[in-house]
């Protein structure tokens, strides 16, 4: 059972893929089109249909791909949710300060979510896998905007799943 906190927030240790929320959110790339870490499980666990539709999105309104710190919706296939929201973190920089693209993923990944009337959605941390963005600046950041966004008590669960014991100790403290 996820842990309880404050504001509907909660977390838990697991996997992704595994949530029975209306929406998961996928750490993506601007492609749209695949790749590892969560992005690689949700499309393995989902099935082809919901790389299908992003292809779909590829050819109709992001030619370019999606840019960092944007967020779009696909339905989820045969995942437990009804939506997938992809966004896309940007890649940790020391030279730049890079966050305010990060609060944007968590930001506009509500704000697809508010759209789609999702009540209950799950987001993993995005950005410090591949991305390498360090996990305790990384869980600050995810921590600050989902409490801001959901002050107005517009979800009835946030929930951050964390995928080892590690990732999970920080976002908890963060907590
Ligand atoms: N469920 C929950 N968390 C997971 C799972 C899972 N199944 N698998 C990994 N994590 P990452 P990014 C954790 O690399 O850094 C992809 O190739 C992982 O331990 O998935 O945003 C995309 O296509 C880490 O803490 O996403 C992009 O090219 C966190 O999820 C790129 O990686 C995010 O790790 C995006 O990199």
């Amino acid at each position: 059972m996820p842990n309880p906190t404050s504001a509907g927030i909660t977390i838990v240790r697991g996997d992704i893929t595994e949530q029975d929320v209306d929406a998961v959110v996928n750490a993506a790339n601007s492609s749209l089109l695949g790749g590892g870490g969560v992005d690689g499980a949700i499309h393995r666990a989902g099935g082809p249909g919901i790389l299908a539709e992003c292809r779909e999105l590829r050819s109709s309104r992001y030619p370019d791909g999606l840019p960092t710190g944007q967020a779009v919706a696909t339905t989820a296939g045969r995942l437990a949710a009804r939506w997938v929201i992809h966004t896309v973190g940007p890649v940790w920089s020391k030279s730049e300060d890079r966050s305010e693209l990060l609060a944007s993923c968590y930001r506009e990944s509500l704000r697809v979510a508010r759209e789609l009337g999702a009540r209950t959605v799950a987001f993993p941390a995005v950005s410090t896998g591949v991305y390498g963005w360090p996990l305790e600046d990384g869980a600050r950041t995810a921590v600050g905007v989902v409490r801001e966004e959901t002050a107005d008590g517009g979800f009835d669960e946030v929930r951050f799943v964390l995928f080892d014991e590690r990732a999970y100790g920080v976002f908890a403290a963060q907590l």
